[in-house]
């Protein structure tokens, strides 16, 4: 038996109105996805740690730099030590070495920033075929200390001419205050932090 005329129109005005549905949907998607949130359109960057330690170095140099930050507990974070109470070192980056990368940065993020005074040096472990002097270029970052998800700001920026295998060179000391670094206490007085350890051959890291 054949569908009346208003069966036929029922079963049309249905189909239209799913469509219409999805077509809705599809919009209200999109929108959602065109329009950035509120946050990310300050281009702040929303880094999971309080403090954000960023060690670069030209990417056309394959020599292995080493990042190391002593913090007011007098701990230090580096290659061998790269989990600290503060501290986590994301990656020991030795130059074009295992790197998918092709990039030769270092970065360590905090878990709280107690106060007190910072050292940030880096060390030049292995020339590899690279070749010296190297600059790096520091970056220390800093968000509220009281707050996990929001903006940070960059509290410093250093380049340092590295031009020695092996020594350790002091890029930036800084105090802390109340989780924000005291701008009138910067300086690259030089300091050794790496811990008096037993170094093997490379093949130990
Ligand atoms: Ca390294
Ligand atoms: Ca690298």
């Amino acid at each position: 038996m054949r569908p009346s005329v208003s069966s036929a129109n029922v079963v049309f005005r249905d189909i239209v109105f799913n469509c219409l549905l999805v077509f809705l949907l599809i919009t209200a998607i999109l929108i959602a996805h065109v329009h950035p949130k509120p946050e990310e359109e300050t281009g702040a960057i929303d880094q999971p740690g309080q403090m954000y330690v960023e060690l670069v170095w030209p990417s056309t140099n394959n020599v292995d730099v080493d990042l190391m930050i002593k913090d007011p507990n007098d701990e230090v974070t580096f290659f061998r030590n790269s989990a600290t109470r503060a501290f986590n070192l994301v990656r020991d980056d030795r130059g074009l070495l295992n790197d998918t990368t092709g990039v030769n940065f270092e970065h360590a993020f905090s878990r709280a920033v107690p106060d007190g005074w910072y050292v940030v040096n880096a060390y030049v472990y292995a020339l590899n075929d690279g070749q010296l002097p190297v600059e790096v270029n520091l970056i220390v970052n800093m968000k509220d200390f009281k707050t996990v998800n929001g903006p940070s700001e960059q509290a410093l920026s250093q380049k340092v001419v590295l031009d020695a295998v092996q020594v350790e060179k002091t890029l930036a000391r800084f105090l802390v205050v109340e989780g924000k670094v005291d701008p009138t206490s910067i300086s690259n007085y030089q300091e050794n932090i790496m811990p008096k350890l037993e170094f093997t051959v490379r093949g130990g890291r």
